[in-house]
């Protein structure tokens, strides 16, 4: 179908007639969409089942990595890159009277994950699949994905997203893996041959059916499957558990709270969410998965203790931590192990990373509700608690302070952070000063007792979606350049760095970022409006909304550059286009609060004639990863200003590093590696740092009140949130904002960093300047953004944790 250009077009003409009954005059961009994701899914047919019959035959470990979110965006133009067909198909269709991206664009985003942690997931999975790893993802089919946000006058407003209304050229449903998940019940023990069997009796069993996704990897790459599970009903009635007898209307409630499981993703980035039915969705995820990980395992003949040599299980974060309880019991229950030896294998199986420090987002589930929904899990969760705590206090003996700190039960919770590490072979955290954090504060009585456990893991994005396939422009200059090894190896990309002071190099870079910038511009006078000019500095801030990221120490920056216009409208300002995207979780009021005010002054500056002629702002609705691919090429200053220590790695500030953006931002996650490569000049730097932030929550001594007393274009900005104004329409409108600065004494220290944030935007204003000393800068950060390619971390989770080599 994809040999040559004309056999291209040849096919699709057919297929267009034999797919959808329709000629090419007649097709419309969806039409076309549907037929070429189809032709492509089915090209991507043979090399999936060669990967996986080599996969069968040899024998090769396989890692699981098991993740509630898989945010993996569009796939058709990923996939035509990794299959080399994208130019040719473009160039196809062009011939045709279509438009790539009109096509393109008829693509609803697979928007299964909240952020970073998905996102990550959706990277990880691109460089396995590269890389030929033998790895693949293992995830929940959400028929609802994160929700679409609308803003309606200012406020954020969730429509739910229904992402596969018109279908899925993707996937494939496989009913004939479909296994079950067994919840509720009650446990049955007795003797038999002299050991203790464990049965459950009166579960409500439920179908789950897994759709397989094939993963292309790039340049003849690996075909690995990202398996998604879904929740269907079983269908004999007479099985279905208690009440299967009564009835019919029984049978229609049952397939009610059976569809509920895989029905939406829970749109929540940061705080744990203790309800029944996330729970349920992730022991769905971690019975399934395990089961069919056994059942495949079981064809290769091995005894199961040689599991671990077989089989990696991968847990993004502590969501799916069931794992391990759910192992042991197959083990122990179904396989007929005894404790001591199915504990070696599970926990020789299971390794974690950990995404975040902030209290409020580790998962802890009530006993009550574990015990009653999954009792037999729960018991082997309790027996797991009982011989952790035996082991420490055999170990720390007259020191019951420390054991309650480790134990994994404590005040009837279950600290699923505790069984992760208790349970697993390797722990680790997704940047350095975060991995060190982790060790020294948040998982210390852990490391101490298990420091060969904990490892870093910097994260990584791939440069494929990131660069080759979002910035085209971008890439065949560099194509232009140094050639395409760096393609495969994105380390190459330092060859460019005797190019920083080329002029003619600098030339070509800032013509593909106005181009960039154009695109954006148009982008953004359709859907919002407004007009931004293409010669203003694009400072983008992209991201989740929450307080530790400091939306609104941007905003009240920008509050602030508003004020010093108005007192004199003749002052020199290097323009600017500040763009804000950013969701926020539907019931984290002060989030919400922060688009509203962010709304306001968009409306307050870009509505203001000596103000809007220097400075526009924008919020961009309902981001998303096809928006970032948009946004971030054209991007010139990138924002990633969370109050150090918070920020796990971060990842969109690697994306931005590759696309050529500088960055302005603190000492945390990622960026601290990356200021080690880059050195000062080359980013613009601010605010306290992890150590100093950690004290002042320790020894006290931070006092926002008086900031905003002795600073007074800071308590002016500050009472602006609620003083009617130029950002405020009635009396206290942001007085929730307000309060938490002032009453809370500023969590996360948007005052004390207030100053020193401004000092970085006046440093970038004066180096935007001197454009052709911004264009070397921005060379550089490209040339070294090779090191934050996710290839290189998948290397290393290859090698230092699950033990694989490439096929
Ligand atoms: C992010 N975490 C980190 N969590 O915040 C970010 N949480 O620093 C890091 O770069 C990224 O992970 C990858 O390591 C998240 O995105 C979630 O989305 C999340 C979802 C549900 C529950 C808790």
């Amino acid at each position: 179908m994809f040999n040559d250009k004309e056999s291209f077009k040849q096919h699709f003409k057919e297929q267009l007639v034999s797919r959808l009954g329709k000629a090419v005059e007649e097709a419309t961009p969806g039409d076309v969409y549907k037929v070429l994701g189809s032709m492509v899914r089915e090209h991507a047919g043979r090399p999936w089942a060669t990967t996986n019959r080599m996969y069968r035959e040899t024998g090769q470990k396989q890692v699981y990595y098991f993740s509630l979110e898989f945010l993996i965006g569009r796939l058709l133009g990923n996939n035509l890159l990794n299959l080399d067909l994208l130019d040719m198909v473009r160039t196809g269709l062009a011939e045709l009277g279509w438009d790539w991206e009109a096509v393109e664009e008829q693509e609803t985003d697979a928007g299964l994950g909240n952020g970073g942690l998905g996102r990550l997931a959706a990277c990880f999975l691109d460089s396995m699949a590269s890389l030929r790893y033998a790895g693949h993802g293992c995830g929940i089919r959400y028929k609802y994905g994160l929700f679409e946000q609308k803003i309606i006058d200012g406020h954020q407003v969730e429509l739910p997203d229904n992402w596969l209304q018109r279908g899925n050229v993707w996937e494939e449903r496989r009913a004939d893996k479909a296994v079950e998940v067994h919840f509720w019940g009650r446990v049955e023990i007795a003797e038999e041959a002299g050991r203790l069997v464990f049965r459950t009796v009166d579960q409500e069993r439920i179908r789950a059916v897994p759709y397989d996704v094939p993963v292309i990897g790039y340049s003849e790459g690996s075909v690995n499957t990202l398996r998604l599970w879904s929740a269907e009903s079983v269908t004999d009635m007479s099985r279905i558990g208690p009440g299967g007898q009564h009835g019919y209307h029984q049978y229609l409630d049952y397939n009610r709270s059976v569809e509920s499981i895989s029905e939406f993703l829970y749109p929540d980035d940061s705080a744990y969410e203790g309800k029944l039915l996330r729970l349920k969705q992730q022991y769905f995820l971690c019975s399934a998965g395990i089961q069919s990980i056994l059942r495949t395992f079981a064809k290769l003949g091995r005894p199961y203790r040689e599991l671990p040599d077989y089989v990696a299980v991968h847990i993004n974060d502590t969501h799916p931590t069931l794992v391990i309880p759910e192992l042991m019991r197959l083990l122990i229950d179904e396989l007929g192990f005894g404790w001591e030896e199915a504990w070696d294998i599970t926990s020789r199986t299971v390794s974690y990373t950990n995404h975040t420090l902030l209290s409020e987002a580790l998962e802890q589930w009530p006993v009550g509700m574990v015990r009653e929904l999954l009792p037999r899990v729960y018991m082997i969760i309790e027996e797991i608690n009982k011989r952790f705590c035996a082991m420490l206090l055999d170990r720390y003996p007259g020191d019951p302070e420390r054991i309650a700190r480790l134990a994994i039960i404590e005040g009837e919770q279950i600290r699923m952070a505790h069984l992760a590490i208790a349970g697993s072979y390797s722990v680790n955290g997704v940047a350095a000063l975060h991995t060190e954090l982790l060790k020294s504060q948040v998982m210390a009585p852990f490391y101490q007792l298990y420091p060969e456990r904990f490892n870093n893991k910097t994260n990584g994005i791939t440069h494929r979606r990131w660069l080759l396939y979002c910035n085209p422009a971008l890439s065949g200059l560099i194509v232009e350049a140094i050639g395409t090894d760096w393609m495969l190896s994105p380390r190459q990309l330092r060859l460019l760095e005797p190019l920083q002071h080329d002029a003619s190099f600098q030339e070509k870079l800032q013509e593909i970022k106005r181009h960039n910038k154009l695109r954006l511009a148009d982008y953004i006078l359709d859907k919002q409006g407004i007009a931004v000019d293409p010669d203003s500095i694009f400072d983008v801030q992209v991201k989740r909304l929450h307080g530790y990221k400091r939306q609104l120490l941007n905003i009240m920056r920008v509050m602030h550059l508003y004020n010093m216009i108005k007192d004199d409208p003749t002052a020199e300002v290097v323009p600017r286009t500040v763009i804000f995207g950013a969701k926020a979780a539907p019931g984290y009021y002060l989030a919400k609060n922060i688009i509203k005010l962010i709304h306001n002054v968009v409306e307050a500056v870009n509505s203001d004639p000596d103000v809007s002629k220097k400075l526009r702002i924008v919020f961009l609705e309902n981001y998303s990863v096809s928006l970032a691919e948009r946004i971030i090429p054209a991007a010139d200053l990138s924002e990633q200003i969370s109050t150090a220590g918070k920020e796990a790695s971060g990842t969109g500030n690697m994306k931005f590093m590759l696309n050529g953006a500088l960055t302005i931002g603190t000492l945390d996650g990622a960026n601290v590696e990356m200021h080690e490569l880059l050195g000062d000049d080359n980013m613009f730097l601010f605010g306290l740092r992890a150590e100093q932030v950690l004290s002042y929550y320790r020894d006290g001594g931070y006092a926002a009140r008086e900031i905003y007393e002795r600073m007074p274009d800071i308590s002016r900005v500050v009472d602006q949130l609620v003083q009617p104004g130029p950002f405020c329409a009635q009396e206290q409108e942001f007085i929730a904002i307000y309060q938490s600065l002032l009453d809370h004494n500023d969590e996360f220290f948007v005052l004390g960093d207030f100053h020193s944030y401004l000092a970085a935007q006046a440093a970038v204003d004066h180096a935007y300047v001197d454009l052709s000393a911004w264009m070397a800068r921005a060379v550089k950060n490209i040339a070294h953004a090779g090191h934050f390619s996710s290839d290189a971390t998948i290397h290393r989770y290859a090698s230092e944790i699950w033990g694989i080599s490439p096929i």
